[in-house]
């Protein structure tokens, strides 16, 4: 299986945090965004990454898909609850740390297109909603204790905005957050998948 990805990526770095954790083997291929090669657009109309072709020639997309899929091929660690009440529990939390990547991604490509005349509104609403988050999971930390696609993906949301905007990430300001993501980050899997430009 090829997984499609950047090394920046949150949302490949939560795919890749579950196919280490399961013991899956991806071979990793790194894309260039700017310049889409034919193989991507072809995986995935969309062009975006991650996107995994297996090696029948299917191609999944896009993370949670992907995640979804390493779950039910190899199942243990099980990632997502079977249970309906933890799995949509788990299910939501999950949603919460892809915005949270969806905002920072966004802010970050609109002070990236625009270095001096980015839109300060923008910046200023999606840095709310970052703090709003923080609150939010901080509240929920003992839902955050078990392995699952939950915790993976906040942890790859909190990486990602730590990389690229670290002054938002006031760790002291959720303090049982930030225990909470200091001992996440300690894994293995997270280790092995720390964010780089290139
Ligand atoms: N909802 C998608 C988001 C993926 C995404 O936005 N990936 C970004 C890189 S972090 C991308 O491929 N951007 C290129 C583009 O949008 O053209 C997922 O969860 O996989």
């Amino acid at each position: 299986m090829k997984l499609l990805y950047t090394p920046r990526s949150p949302y490949a770095r939560k795919v890749r945090v579950v196919a280490i954790e399961k013991g899956i083997d991806l071979e990793l291929v790194s894309e260039d965004l700017v310049k889409k090669s034919p193989g991507l657009v072809k995986a995935n109309p969309l062009g975006k990454i991650p996107t995994l072709i297996l090696d029948n020639g299917q191609t999944i997309f896009d993370s949670p898909v992907i995640c979804e899929y390493l779950d039910n091929i190899q199942p243990s660690p099980a990632l997502i609850p079977k249970d309906p009440q933890k799995r949509l529990a788990v299910l939501i939390l999950a949603a919460a740390a892809d915005g949270l990547m969806d905002v920072t991604v966004a802010m970050f490509m609109e002070k990236a297109r625009h270095p001096r005349d980015f839109n300060a509104d923008f910046i200023a609403a999606n840095e709310v909603t970052v703090k709003r988050c923080f609150v939010y999971f901080d509240g929920q930390v003992d839902q955050l204790k078990e392995l699952n696609i939950a915790s993976i993906g906040l942890a790859s949301a909190i990486g990602y905005l730590n990389f690229r905007m670290p002054q938002l990430w006031r760790s002291t300001d959720y303090p049982r957050l930030a225990r909470w993501y200091e001992a996440f980050s300690k894994r293995p899997s997270m280790k092995e998948t720390v964010p780089r430009e290139k």
